[in-house]
């Protein structure tokens, strides 16, 4: 018998894909974002807590943490003709992101609108204006201030009637809008 060998030699050719980098997006990733450049100076956990460095930031927003957000106070004050600063004139603002809302200063002698709002806002800017650009008729808006803490900061405008608001993480401001009655 003859013996013949056969070799066959196998070449098999693997192509190797390198297996594509997940790119992380949605929320963790943009909180994350707001850690990076000192950022994570200006964020505080939901319990009011800081961070100790950008990497224990930047672990918080990666588990999908918010930050803790700021709060917004619009107040409206009407100094009426007759000296009673009962005034039944409502006031109506809009606010970024946000329904409008009427505020008056009736000191409560009609329950429907209270003389102030509270609104818990995310870190940003935000903008509060009188609705329209001009006050009610009858009425001049006469000053707009807004108290802040360290963590904010706002520009006011009398003409238009508004105020800019930037809210950093435990921001908290109140804006007043004060009114004199003209006729
Ligand atoms: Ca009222």
């Amino acid at each position: 018998m003859k013996l013949s060998k056969l070799v066959v030699l196998c070449a098999t050719v693997v192509l190797a894909v390198g297996a594509g980098i997940a790119t992380a997006g949605g929320g963790n990733s943009t909180n994350a974002q707001l850690c990076y450049k000192n950022g994570w100076k200006t964020q505080f956990k939901l319990d009011g807590t800081a961070f100790v460095n950008q990497d224990d930031c930047v672990s918080y927003a990666a588990h999908g943490n918010s930050f803790l957000a700021g709060t917004l106070t619009v107040v409206v004050v009407a100094n009426t003709t007759d000296g009673t600063g009962i005034a039944a004139q409502d006031f109506t603002f809009s606010l970024t992101g946000a329904p409008n809302f009427s505020l008056d200063d009736d000191n409560n002698t009609d329950p429907t609108l209270p003389d102030m709002r509270s609104f818990n806002v995310p870190v940003g800017t935000f903008t509060v204006a009188q609705l329209g650009g001009a006050g009610p008729t009858g009425w001049t808006l006469a000053n707009v201030s807004c108290t802040t803490n360290a963590h904010s900061s706002a520009s006011t405008h009398l003409f238009p009637g508004s105020a800019d608001v930037t809210f950093q993480s435990g921001g908290v401001v109140t804006c007043t809008f004060t009114y004199a009655q003209s006729t």
